[in-house]
């Protein structure tokens, strides 16, 4: 029998089962924390790790989940269009208020509140891709089709 989650772990495998997806949450012994050594850990490419990454409006201060391929890297101007203010980095504090998760283990669902998504269209050219499950150490392998029905969100080019 697979070992006991931890609590963030967890939080992300009740998420999944409570939107009806049987997807596994892992634990392993390395490290997770970045899409790098998360491709290593699972033993697949970088471009298939799913970054979650939180940033925040400018005027509004409100958090915007980016979901991007572990190669590519945002273009946060791309979004100013889509939310009418431009987008700006959001520090470590906020994405733990804002998610209930720290940066390194931040999953693309479960979080405190609902955040406005973006989706990098570059993931949908894997078959299976790896995302955090709440921990440095916790991931979950999905199908990229699998993303808009869990998280919703809008399917962009975000370089
Ligand atoms: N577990 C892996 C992938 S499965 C993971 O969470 N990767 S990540 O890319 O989504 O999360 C790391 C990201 O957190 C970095 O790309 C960076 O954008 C952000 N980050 C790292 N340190 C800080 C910091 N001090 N303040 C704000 N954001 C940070």
């Amino acid at each position: 029998m697979a070992e006991k989650l931890s609590p963030s772990a967890q939080k992300v495998q009740d998420a999944l089962a409570s939107l009806g997806f049987t997807l596994e949450v892992v634990e392993l012994p390395g490290s997770t924390r970045t899409a790098v050594e998360a491709a290593q850990a699972v033993g697949c490419e970088v471009g298939q790790i799913v970054k979650s990454l939180v940033f925040k409006t400018r005027r509004s201060s409100q958090p915007v989940l980016v979901i991007a391929s572990g190669t590519n890297r945002v273009n946060e101007h791309v979004f100013e269009t889509f939310l009418g203010e431009p987008l700006g980095k959001a520090d470590a504090d906020f994405v733990r208020q804002r998610t209930g998760f720290v940066i390194g283990g931040v999953p693309p669902l479960g979080h405190a509140e609902q955040l406005t998504t973006f989706i990098d269209q570059d993931l949908f050219q894997y078959d299976e891709i790896w995302a955090a499950a709440g921990t440095p150490h916790a991931v979950f392998r999905l199908h990229p089709q699998d993303l808009p029905r869990m998280i919703g969100g809008k399917v962009v080019r975000i370089t």
